[in-house]
């Protein structure tokens, strides 16, 4: 199969929520010695994007937006122990708390986040999602990260991470953890309005700011 044949397919496989189809080609992608990074950011992102857009004008539902959501993380799931492969040496100095916001269940992007970074060597302490205030700062209390990445899908969840932040600097933990913020709904200004330390918009950018906090020359 050509790439840009597969690239299509795997698009259209996430957008009819075929998981049987998307995994079947994430495997063929890896055979084929694709691009992996593209197929995530381009063809899967794509897919997944158009499944929103048609569900806000009403010509998908529910069933569909749920369908659409389980191909991408069946996909996602032949994909990760490739990008685990050539895993650089994790450093438990070099930890990261991660974990979506309380309220929201969104996780295919912070959980893609958490991927890239335990691909490059960070110690990654994934929460899970809706997880409330108290529990990510009881996070920053037992597993002192050096970061504290928080995810939100939702502009009523969003606010949630500056709620964080306060309940840091009421404990008196905010000097002791770098603050990272991310999530379809949120902008730099957000990130700063809050007083997080950083914003990142995808995955990518999330390593490279996470990098910087952390303090790792690359
Ligand atoms: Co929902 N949903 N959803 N949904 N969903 C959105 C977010 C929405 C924009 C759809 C729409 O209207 N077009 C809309 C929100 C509107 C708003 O807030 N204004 C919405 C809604 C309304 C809802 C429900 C309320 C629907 C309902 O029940 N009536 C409900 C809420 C449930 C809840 O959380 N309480 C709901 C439910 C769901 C599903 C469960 C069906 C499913 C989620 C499954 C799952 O995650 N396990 C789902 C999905 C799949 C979506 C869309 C279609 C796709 C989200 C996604 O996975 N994107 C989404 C539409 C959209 O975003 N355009 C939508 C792919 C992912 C790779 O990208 O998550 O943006 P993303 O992550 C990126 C970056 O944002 C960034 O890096 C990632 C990788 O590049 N990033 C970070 C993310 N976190 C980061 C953290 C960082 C740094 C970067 O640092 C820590």
């Amino acid at each position: 199969m050509e790439h840009s044949q597969l690239h299509e397919k795997q698009c259209e496989a996430i957008l009819q929520g075929e998981t049987e189809e998307a995994a079947a080609l994430a495997h063929q992608a890896i055979e084929l010695g694709v691009d992996l990074g593209e197929c995530v950011d381009l063809d899967y992102a794509r897919g997944i994007r158009e499944v929103g857009r048609l569900w806000e004008e009403g010509e998908y539902f529910l069933p569909e937006l749920v369908q659409g959501a389980d191909a991408m993380k069946a996909a996602m799931a032949v994909l990760r122990p490739e990008f685990l492969k050539d895993q650089l040496e994790s450093r438990e100095e070099h930890k990261v708390v991660l974990g979506t916001a309380a309220g929201d269940i969104h996780d295919i992007g912070k959980s893609l986040v958490g991927t890239i970074l335990e691909a490059n060597g960070f110690v990654v302490v994934d929460l899970g999602n809706d997880v409330s205030n108290e529990a990510f700062v009881e996070a920053v209390i037992t597993e002192s990260p050096i970061v504290l990445g928080m995810s939100a899908l939702l502009t009523t969840t969003m606010p949630r991470h500056g709620d964080v932040i306060e309940l840091l600097k009421e404990r008196g933990l905010r000097d002791q953890v770098k603050v990272i913020v991310g999530g379809a709904p949120l902008t730099r200004e957000f990130a700063q309005e809050i007083g997080a330390d950083s914003y990142a918009a995808n995955a990518m950018e999330a390593l490279s700011e996470i990098r910087k906090l952390a303090g790792i020359e690359v």
